[in-house]
């Protein structure tokens, strides 16, 4: 679509309705910002746009505006089912993500990674194989970098990994990676999606646009993921942490193998992994079926596969203070996130949970503290929810907390000698938090704020 001279709406003034409407502003397009919260400063948003001259409208997009547009696109977090962007999309306007626009505006291939979750690590680990063995490599998308403000950078032999949520993928049009995994599809963001028929059919949305010539790496042990790859044209790579395949990636023991054909490659053991858990050998082998999928040598996979270390927020170790240990799994948003989170504690645990409700039921979660949880100690929105969840499981040691800092002096407080405090909460930071990074470095902070008093 050429865009020269006409105006587009960006939705959103975070940090991809920025970046967009950059990007817009560099193509000759004229952008016009929206944002629905009227509470948002002008002159942050200007400081952050830069050179970029962009129309600016807080709170409400006036008529004539509406009428003036050639295009409208929107940012992950607005739903699509908003009454402004339905008036839109029944004006007859074009109604895109801000990743369809990144897409149509790059050269080079996508190798994009959805799931509910091991999406970040994943994304991660595939841009540290892919940086190793290419010369143009970008990050990009739902792990926290637009993916408009690398678009024009790209190159023809350029490869962007891109995390793409599914909020992302219920505005993509063209958008078609060489390679897509889905790594595993359980309820979340019901909120929004409104059904898990609905969630389950926008993540599939990532290989609508794929063909021969493409791979989708998939989940052999997810039903769901099972079945789909049977409805696919191009080529499908299944994983498996339980079972040997005749054809795909799959733990043998402690070995990771990649069979295809009547090739077998042995890529590395687990125990040479840093990345702790099945979920994250799972997803170490989404990552290597990708690299293979784009002509990536095993050697030069092996060599970034042993060296890779845990991302931020996700079971991430700490501190030892008086011999308590703590972690900080922020980004444990949903109940199955953090079941991974409780799963890979070896010791009793003082847990800290709770917060934005996404229409979660959290009876699988308290199931599986298995025994190790002391206290789960919650705060924020979903507090009386979770506490209702874990008494009907016969769980009731819980502590109520007004606070995150009360949160966490309680724990810091009654945890002993061998134990572990974790923050896993099992539900998004918004209300409380602007997102999970803030959340994370906070509790962070407080350790490390424990730490400097306890050596005073
Ligand atoms: N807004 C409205 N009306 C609405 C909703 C939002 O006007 O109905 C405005 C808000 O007032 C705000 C702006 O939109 O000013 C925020 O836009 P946004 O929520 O899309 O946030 P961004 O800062 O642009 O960040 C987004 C992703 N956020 C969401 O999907 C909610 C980031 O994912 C992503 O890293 C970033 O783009 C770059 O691609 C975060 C996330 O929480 C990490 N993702 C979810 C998850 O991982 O579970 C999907």
């Amino acid at each position: 679509m050429n865009l020269q001279h006409k105006k587009v709406l960006v939705f959103g003034t975070g940090i991809s309705g920025i970046a967009a409407a950059k990007l817009l502003g560099a193509m000759g397009a004229q952008p016009v910002l929206f944002d629905e919260n009227e509470d948002r400063r002008a002159e942050d948003i200007r400081e952050k746009l830069g050179e970029c001259k962009a129309e600016l409208y807080l709170g409400e997009l006036p008529r004539a505006v509406r009428e003036s547009l050639s295009l409208v696109v929107l940012s992950p977090g607005v739903p699509t089912d908003l009454p402004l962007v339905n008036d839109l999309r029944a004006a007859g306007l074009p109604i895109w993500g801000e990743v369809e626009l990144a897409y149509e505006n790059s050269r080079g291939d996508v190798l994009a990674v959805t799931g509910t979750n091991g999406k970040t690590t994943t994304t991660s680990l595939l841009g540290a194989i892919m940086e190793h063995a290419r010369p143009s490599v970008f990050v990009v998308g739902n792990i926290g970098i637009p993916y408009t403000q690398v678009a024009a950078q790209t190159k023809e032999d350029s490869v962007t990994v891109a995390e793409i949520s599914s909020f992302q993928l219920e505005t993509i049009c063209d958008f078609h990676p060489r390679v897509s995994a889905i790594l595993n599809i359980t309820p979340d963001h019901l909120n929004r999606h409104h059904t898990m028929e609905e969630y389950i059919r926008v993540k599939e949305r990532i290989a609508m646009n794929q063909g021969r010539e493409d791979t989708c790496v998939l989940n052999y042990e997810d039903e769901i993921l099972r079945k789909f790859g049977e409805s696919l044209s191009c080529r499908v790579i299944f994983f498996s942490s339980l079972r040997t395949l005749e054809e795909g990636i799959y733990l043998n023991g402690d070995r990771i193998e990649y069979r295809e054909g009547k090739s077998c490659i042995s890529l590395c053991s687990t125990k040479e992994l840093k990345l702790p858990g099945r979920h994250n050998h799972e997803n170490v082998m989404a990552a290597a079926a990708m690299a293979l999928a784009c002509g990536v040598s095993a050697e030069d996979i092996r060599f970034v596969l042993k060296r890779f270390t845990a991302v931020e927020h996700r079971i991430e170790f700490v501190e030892e203070i008086d011999k308590v240990a703590y972690y900080n799994d922020s980004k444990g948003t949903n109940p199955d996130a953090a079941i991974k989170g409780i799963q890979a504690m070896d010791r009793p645990t003082l847990l800290i949970g709770g917060g934005y409700d996404k229409d979660s039921s959290y009876e699988e979660w308290i199931r599986s503290f298995d025994g190790k949880v002391r206290y789960l100690v919650l705060i924020g929105q979903t507090r009386e929810k979770i506490a209702k969840a874990a008494r009907a499981c016969g769980f009731h040691d819980i502590v109520m907390a007004d606070t995150f800092e009360e949160a966490f002096r309680f724990c810091a407080d009654h945890a002993r000698p061998g134990d572990a405090v974790l923050l896993s909460p099992a539900c998004a930071s918004w209300g409380m938090f602007p997102n999970y990074e803030v959340r994370g470095n906070i509790f962070k902070e407080l350790v490390r704020d424990l730490k400097a008093k306890k050596q005073e």
